[in-house]
């Protein structure tokens, strides 16, 4: 009886190492893949290839009443907000960027001046796109800008530590997210605004 017992634990204790040894290997391998991403995702540019990719307008446009051009004046005109402590974030957890102040205007603010078209006030089903030059993008829905925390910290910023911005001349940021990286849209292009159908 007793040696059946001690059997029994053996075995037990045996299929416990073998489950941590296929864990660790699973960890390895997806090690292995961020790394590769990230070589892949974050190239560096050049100073001319980022000149490339600089927009002087950004096209507020859609389904908004007045399509707008953004320029850094422009916002500069607006209710400017100071950003304090900014650290942009990747998927991977590396911290790309760590800026002392920032200054921009709220998306939200931006998206009032345009005027989304609403057919009274149950017509909110509303798509908001960040596009930047390279193609890269951001997406918002109007619940979000609107009616949420997260609206109240999404912004078009136009600088950084108190000189223009490197890449392109406006950043769209929706500082309250988890990994601040991926809603940090560099070389800003456009904002559209789309109905969902
Ligand atoms: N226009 C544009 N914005 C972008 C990216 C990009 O490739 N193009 N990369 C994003 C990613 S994955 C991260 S983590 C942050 C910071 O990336 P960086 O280190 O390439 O500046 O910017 C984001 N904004
Ligand atoms: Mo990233």
């Amino acid at each position: 009886m007793k040696t059946k017992f001690y059997i029994l634990i053996f075995l037990l204790a045996l299929s416990f190492t073998n489950c941590n040894q296929t864990k660790k290997e699973n960890t390895a391998v997806s090690e292995k893949k961020v790394t590769a991403e990230k070589k892949e995702d974050h190239k560096i540019l050049t100073a001319s290839d980022s000149l490339k990719l600089i927009n002087h307008k950004i096209d507020v446009k859609g389904e908004v009443e007045f399509p707008l051009e953004i320029s850094v004046d422009s916002l500069k005109k607006m209710n400017v907000v100071i950003l304090k402590d900014l650290k942009i974030v990747c998927q991977s957890g590396e911290v790309k960027k760590d800026d002392k102040i920032s200054k921009g205007v709220l998306l939200k603010d931006i998206l009032e001046k345009a005027k989304i078209i609403q057919n009274g006030h149950k017509d909110r089903n509303f798509y908001i796109v960040a596009r930047a030059s390279d193609d890269y993008k951001a997406t918002f829905s109007w619940a979000e800008i609107f009616n949420n925390p997260t609206g109240q910290n999404v912004y078009v910023l136009f600088e950084e530590n108190g000189k223009p911005i490197k890449d392109g001349d406006m950043i769209l940021i929706s500082a309250n997210d988890i990994k601040t990286g991926p809603r940090h849209v560099k070389w800003l292009k456009s904002i559209e605004i789309y109905k969902v159908k």
